[in-house]
C-alpha cells in the first residue's frame, strides 16, 4: 500500500553533518520525499510529537535533547514505507540495532539515534500534521518509477 512516513533528521545527525548520507539512503531505495523543511523543534511541539513519553522519567532530557539544534522534517512516501523506514532505521538504541541498518551503522546511543520515522499508519498521520501543512506536499511521480517496480506492485 502506498503509504507517508514523517522522517525527522534530529539534532546529532544534524550537528553530525550525516544528513546527506541518511537522505542518500533513503533516495537509493527509492523511496519519493514529498516534503522537506528545517526548523527547531519547540518545547511545546516536543510534548505534542512524544506525548506517549511526556509522563515519563526520561522525558526532561529528550526534550532538552530534540530542542538543542534544528532537525530536519521529511515526508517520505513508498509502498508500505512505514515498516520498511522503521526496518532501515533498526531498533532504538544505537547499541543494539543490527549493523546495515541506519542506527547500527551510525549510533552508539539510545538517544542520540540520529533519526525518528513513524511507527504506524495512526502515527503517521497525526505526526505529519505536526510538522506540515496540506500546502507543504508537493505531489509528484517520479519518472524513473518505471525502472524502479513493475506496475501490478502497486
Ligand atoms: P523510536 O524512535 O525507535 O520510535 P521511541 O519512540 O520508543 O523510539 O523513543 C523515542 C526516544 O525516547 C528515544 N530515542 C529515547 O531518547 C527515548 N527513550 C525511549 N525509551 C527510553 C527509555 N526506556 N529510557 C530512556 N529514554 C528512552
Amino acid at each position: 500500500m502506498l503509504q507517508r512516513s514523517l522522517v525527522l533528521l534530529k539534532p546529532d545527525c544534524v550537528e553530525r553533518r550525516l544528513m546527506g548520507q541518511i537522505i542518500a539512503r533513503f533516495e537509493a531505495k527509492g523511496l519519493n520525499i514529498v516534503a522537506m523543511k528545517m526548523l527547531r523543534v519547540t518545547p511545546e511541539m516536543s510534548k505534542q510529537h512524544y506525548a506517549e513519553h511526556v509522563s515519563k522519567p526520561f522525558y526532561p532530557s529528550l526534550e532538552q535533547f530534540i530542542t538543542s539544534a534544528p532537525i530536519v522534517a521529511m515526508a517520505v512516501e513508498g509502498l508500505d514505507v512505514i515498516q520498511l523506514i522503521r526496518d532501515m532505521l533498526g531498533a532504538t538504541s544505537g547499541l543494539k540495532a543490527a549493523p546495515g541498518t541506519i542506527r547500527g551503522d551510525y549510533s552508539s546511543s539510545r538517544q542520540m539515534n540520529l533519526v525518528h520515522a513513524s511507527d504506524s499508519p495512526e502515527s503517521a498521520e497525526r505526526e505529519l500534521k505536526l510538522y506540515f501543512a496540506d500546502t507543504d506536499f508537493c505531489d509528484h511521480d517520479l519518472l524513473i518509477t518505471p525502472a524502479l517496480r513493475a506496475t501490478d506492485e502497486a
